[in-house]
């Protein structure tokens, strides 16, 4: 049987809190019974898929939506369940004020007010212990002229340092990049290379938050893993997968090859190694399925292709590539691709003391039961709210 310790044993996935809550299309959110009403029921449920998996020790928070009156309670709260608090997410897309902008705006008071929501959000993170801020922004423009586009580049790199100056030393900023939505023209940070250059100009601790989902269809995102890996700047993923939009579907549900080649390039990369800046993180939502199994099938996910890319005989594959053996090459590759994993997998958990398969012992815990029948009433999380 294979040893996959030496790469498993340092893996880590955050989970997102909002995963654990309603979510939807712009048609419809469907409710579920057992969902979380609070973000303490949310860190319960993120727990129960870290005790199942032992892979998913931290969970991401999202301010508003997660807001409470004491962080450190909350910190105290999580360590209970053996899961710690992640990387706070801010908002700057759900206020009338920012409709059209927030770092970016040509208003400076609504600039000032994104600037305090994320210097609120550096507050949390030093009660949590939080150690990365990302930020995402709705910010960018549906029709061209519609907006002074190098001016708003100019001010988000303003609004982006005064932030940046309030990061502590054991602090992070990651800059997520997303072509399209909620803008239709053009987004204020489209791409790797945006963010890269924004990143850049702030410091040593401001990095590139990869979203796989936000890319344009075709896109080699294992170039960009690999890129932003060789400049030192890939601070986080975003993991999820997609067949057309920015679908936030389980991660290498629509595509498994694409997961073990973005891997790949992790770990060619150093991205697994123990010391690696690279945070993985999930960002996804559960619509239709159950929402704690969908995080538990996300681990076990990123788990098995991160097994299988650790198989690449790497000596093998360097010397084919050198040798001019196209076919060799890919061969080798290949071969790991469609190596099973899963008895391994099973067996490396059952020696940790998990169980081997995370998914059957999920539904025969009862936890579905129990908090559909103890989380009546209150008001089900969503997301956006
Ligand atoms: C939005 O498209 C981004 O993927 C964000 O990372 C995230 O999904 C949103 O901010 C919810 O927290
Ligand atoms: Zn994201």
């Amino acid at each position: 049987m294979i040893d996959f310790s030496p790469v498993l044993d340092t893996l880590k996935i955050e989970l997102p809190s909002w995963a654990f809550g309603n979510s939807g299309t712009r048609f419809k959110v469907f409710g579920t019974p057992g969902t979380p009403r609070t973000i303490q029921e949310k860190i319960a449920d993120a727990a129960t898929v870290h005790r199942l998996t032992g892979l998913a020790p931290t969970v991401a928070l999202h301010i508003p939506w997660d807001t409470v009156d004491d962080y450190a309670a909350l910190r105290g709260y999580a360590a209970d369940h053996q899961v710690a608090l992640g990387t706070v997410n801010s908002n700057t897309f759900q206020d009338d004020d920012y409709k059209f902008g927030s770092l970016t705006h040509t208003d400076k008071t609504v600039r000032q007010k994104a600037i305090d929501h994320h210097l609120r959000c550096i507050e949390v993170m030093d009660q949590t212990g939080s150690t990365d801020l990302k930020i995402w922004l709705a910010d960018g423009t549906n029709y061209p002229g519609q907006g002074d586009i190098r001016g708003r580049q100019d001010r988000l790199a303003d609004s982006l340092a005064t932030i940046y100056q309030h990061i502590g030393d054991e602090q992070r900023l990651v800059l997520e990049y997303k072509f399209f939505e909620p803008a239709t023209y053009m987004t204020d940070v489209p791409d790797w290379g945006t963010s890269y250059a924004q990143v850049s100009a702030l410091g040593e601790r401001a990095m590139v938050c990869l979203d796989t989902g936000h890319h344009a269809p075709g896109t080699n995102i294992e170039f960009i893993v690999a890129q932003l890996l060789r400049l030192g700047k890939l601070g986080s993923f975003d993991f999820n997968s997609r067949f057309y939009a920015d679908d936030d579907l389980i991660v290498g549900a629509a595509d498994p090859f694409q997961l073990f080649r973005i891997v790949f390039e992790v770990i060619r990369g150093g991205g697994l190694d123990a010391d690696s800046p690279v945070a993985l993180m999930l960002d996804q939502c559960h619509n239709v399925e159950a929402k704690i199994p969908g995080q538990i099938r996300s681990v076990l996910n990123v788990a098995e292709m991160t097994a299988r890319a650790s198989l690449v005989d790497v000596d093998a594959l360097t010397a084919a590539q050198e040798a001019g053996d196209v076919l060799g090459a890919n061969a080798i590759f290949m071969d790991a691709f469609y190596t099973d994993v899963r008895p391994a997998l099973a067996a490396y958990r059952e020696e940790r003391g998990l169980p081997a398969d995370p998914m059957a012992a999920f539904a025969a815990s009862g936890y579905t039961e129990t908090i559909v029948a103890q989380r009546v009433g209150g008001t089900q999380s969503s997301w956006g709210a």
